[in-house]
């Protein structure tokens, strides 16, 4: 098959049997092995027609952008250049970067070029933290994979495409918004485009750890137990039995084998561990041990802490005992201004604002964040409730969306299954109720327990059983999770004053989760509490709500609508939003408002009360 027939292919979606073979499982924490990052200064192309992928006809074009072609000879057409082309920062979002496309939602294409010297590893995956949020891959020209979703991490084997000395990425990313897509065409929130996480090469070994999962099981009233079981599962990169994996951790003295079977995996298998010698994780006590992960010679390690998480009645046990989920919702936005948070330290921030604000819980809201986020939460003991970006209007009904809802579900739980502060995977946002969003739903629910039965399921829900000052939650999701959330506006998008005329019926004995609350305010306008927009109006309406919640049966925690105020194009009214929903405790730039020492004071009592 010559060149241009394999680019003719790739562009029609028919994969060549190598670039099939590219597409691999993600790699269970890739931070584990040596790196290459591909971050830095990448050339840009902006493609409103996509010249660079179809021809006149919307046939797969000829002049293929990934082809990097130069001209020849002085007669040669070449209609573009990446060499040529401006230059942004890679991770980043394009909106941000370039205030041509502050709006822009459509396709971009990346170059970057490489060099490769003595490299000696077996095998090299291409691994990208995510792109938004169609992506297609091409590496020295071939295509390596088509990957859709903007918030999750995949990775190729690009091991017999790289060559020493000069090599490129070439990255085609298209943000435009389609009814079938996750999330669909509307959503409150800044539609990033570009490589908005890390893009690096990982080398490792020919045979590696696929996956593997190291948890403390979970146990009604480990409280007093003399022994603890952990349970152990991996899975090789091969279909092979007989290899030894060993497991060891020093500062407990522990060590064990265990050895694959024919599907190159270890099943679920457990230990016993003397339980005085075990530090749990928790918020006061965010305990990570050093693992030592090895296969036959090669050895990689985590930071793993270990603890239970169950519910019990209207309960949430966290190792055992009752805690209440000081929360706060965050997106994943750059704590200074808007623009994708794309780094540790943007985490760091964020997360520093959430424990001033005495926050032991974070919802991150409403798509898987940044690894970094929920890494740097867990070394701080913040438990983290995280998302898939089911949000609103999905379409139910069409097969590929629901492929498309569980495929971002199983990347979001193999990044992030090893991390103790996870406790809760939730599954969807005020999603309308029909027969097709319940059986979309529950088969996910489903599907998310059948991963990871480990931990708490939930799905933030509408109150619809609203009489005038009954609040009746009724939501035939409730069979399928574990704990009862639900979003509220009283005092935004209903009058505040009924707030304590409000009763609230939650008929199912399951621990309950205010998932949001709140309203807007611009940071430094001032006015009565009356006056819509002012701190004063989103203060009071703090003060309200939390009046009314507190009291509500069950109530194990509460995250408000949300940290810092972020850009979403349905927040028009200028002056006052411009472009920013303004429902943040902080302004874009960091600034408290008046209702942020409202929460604190609550969640101070509250910290004062609990065990946790
Ligand atoms: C909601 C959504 C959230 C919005 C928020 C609002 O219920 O879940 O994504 O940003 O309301 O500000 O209206």
């Amino acid at each position: 098959m010559n060149k241009l027939f394999l680019c003719l292919m790739a562009m029609m979606g028919v994969l060549t049997a190598s670039a099939q073979d590219a597409v691999l499982p993600l790699i269970q924490n890739a931070k584990a092995y040596e790196s290459v990052s591909l971050n830095g200064e990448w050339n840009y192309i902006v493609d409103v027609q996509e010249e660079g992928y179809y021809d006149y006809r919307m046939n797969p074009t000829r002049w293929g952008f990934f082809q990097n072609a130069k001209p020849q000879r002085p007669e040669d057409l070449i209609e573009y250049d990446f060499d040529k082309s401006p230059t942004m920062q890679i991770p980043s979002d394009w909106n941000t970067q370039d205030e041509r496309l502050f709006f822009y939602e459509g396709t971009v294409w990346f170059y970057k070029q490489f060099k490769i010297q003595n490299s000696k590893s077996d095998k090299v995956l291409l691994y990208f933290g995510a792109v938004n949020y169609d992506a297609h891959v091409y590496v020295n020209g071939q295509h390596v994979g088509h990957h859709i979703g903007g918030f999750t991490p995949f990775n190729y084997d690009v091991t017999d495409l790289l060559k020493e000395g000069e090599n490129n990425v070439i990255v085609k990313v298209d943000n435009k918004r389609h009814a079938e897509d996750v999330p669909t065409q509307i959503f409150d929130w800044w539609n990033y485009g570009g490589i908005t996480r890390d893009v690096k090469l990982v080398k490792v070994p020919a045979l590696y750890l696929e996956d593997y999962s190291l948890q403390l099981e979970k146990a009604k009233g480990v409280k007093g137990e003399k022994q603890k079981t952990i349970s152990f599962s991996a899975k090789l990169s091969k279909k092979e039995a007989g290899h030894r994996i060993t497991v060891s951790i020093p500062e407990l003295k522990l060590e064990k084998t265990f050895t694959t079977d024919a599907e190159g995996k270890v099943q679920t298998s457990t230990f016993g561990i003397q339980a005085k010698k075990l530090k749990l994780w928790s918020p006061e006590n965010p305990k990570l041990y050093e693992v030592r992960f090895s296969v036959d010679a090669a050895t990689i390690t985590d930071q793993i802490g270990f603890r239970t998480i169950e519910t019990k009645g209207k309960q949430i046990l966290l190792n055992g005992r009752p805690v209440f989920l000081r929360g706060i919702s965050i997106h994943n936005e750059k704590p200074n201004g808007g623009g994708r948070a794309n780094s540790a330290e943007d985490a760091r921030t964020l997360l520093s604002w959430a424990q001033e604000l005495g926050c032991n819980f974070v919802r991150l809201a409403h798509y898987p964040h940044h690894e970094e986020m929920v890494r740097e939460a867990e070394k701080m003991g913040i438990l983290v409730w995280s998302e898939i970006p089911v949000y609103w209007t999905i379409a139910w009904k069409n097969p590929k969306t629901f492929e498309n809802a569980k495929q971002q579900l199983t990347d979001m739980i193999l990044r992030d299954h090893n991390r103790a502060n996870v406790i809760i995977w939730s599954i969807a946002n005020e999603t309308p109720h029909s027969p097709e969003r319940d059986d979309f739903l529950g088969r996910l629910a489903q599907y998310a327990r059948s991963m990871d039965s480990t931990r708490l399921i939930s799905m933030a829900m509408e109150v619809t059983g609203a009489s005038n000052y009954v609040n009746r939650l009724n939501d035939n999701m409730n069979k399928f999770v574990d704990v009862v959330s639900f979003n509220q506006y009283i005092g935004w998008y209903r009058d505040v004053n009924d707030a304590p005329k409000m009763k609230w019926e939650i008929p199912y004995d399951k621990p309950v989760i205010i998932s949001e609350f709140g309203g807007g305010a611009r940071y430094g306008y001032h006015g009565e509490k009356n006056q819509r927009w002012t701190e004063e109006f989103q203060e009071n309406l703090y003060r309200e709500n939390i009046a009314m919640l507190d009291k509500i049966e069950g109530l194990s925690g509460t995250t408000p609508w949300i940290l810092k105020d972020f850009r979403s194009p349905r927040r028009v009214l200028p002056g006052i939003q411009d472009y920013y929903n303004r429902k943040g405790l902080f302004s874009d730039k960091g600034e408290k408002k008046k209702a942020f020492y409202v929460l604190q004071e609550w969640y101070r009592q509250k910290a004062s009360q609990a065990s946790h």
